[in-house]
């Protein structure tokens, strides 16, 4: 069951001065940040809020490190802007296959591994009216960094 937004994406040229906005604008602090080379992207997680089920909301600014990576490719296309939003659940396996069993295309066969450890799918644009829709389950320790 899907219970929360876990992340927004955000796609930008400059993470470090998309970073320094959140910051100097609403006071947003980057509580994690990392390369996940597989998806060609450097992130910055900013937490929003924090939810009983032991997942929170968070923004994540997302730069790419290819041009032919997901985000390079939509940057091109598109300039900065929202890239996808992610739906939290505690179960992105069964959800996945819940969800294609409806006739929406799952990108991948088996999640792959997203932000702090979680594992993550993604649901083609194309089917979702417009929207590239992520799933996430978050690492069990996810809370506890800073
Ligand atoms: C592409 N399209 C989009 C879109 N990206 N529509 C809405 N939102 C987006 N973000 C549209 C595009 O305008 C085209 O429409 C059509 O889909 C095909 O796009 P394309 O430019 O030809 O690109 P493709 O088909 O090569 O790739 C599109 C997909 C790709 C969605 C398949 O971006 C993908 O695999 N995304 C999933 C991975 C990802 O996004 N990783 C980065 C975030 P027209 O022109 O034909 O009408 S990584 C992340 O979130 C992490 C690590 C995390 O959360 O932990
Ligand atoms: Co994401």
């Amino acid at each position: 069951m899907l219970t929360r937004i876990d992340h927004i994406g955000i796609a930008c040229f400059d993470l470090d001065k998309t970073v320094e906005f959140y910051r100097a604008t609403y006071g947003f602090e980057v509580f994690h940040s990392e390369v996940n080379e597989e998806q060609g992207v450097r992130e910055a997680m900013l937490k929003i809020n924090g939810t009983s089920d032991g997942g929170a909301s968070y923004l994540q600014l997302l730069e790419p490190t290819r041009e032919d990576s997901a985000v390079g490719k939509w940057l091109a296309k598109n300039g900065e802007g929202v890239h996808h939003i992610a739906f939290g659940t505690a179960d992105v396996d069964g959800d996945a296959e819940a969800i294609r069993g409806k006739g929406v295309r799952v990108l991948y066969d088996e999640p792959r591994t997203g932000s702090m450890g979680s594992r993550i799918t993604f649901l083609h644009p194309k089917d979702c009216h417009g929207v590239l829709t992520e799933l996430v389950t978050s690492a069990p320790d996810a809370q506890a960094e800073h």
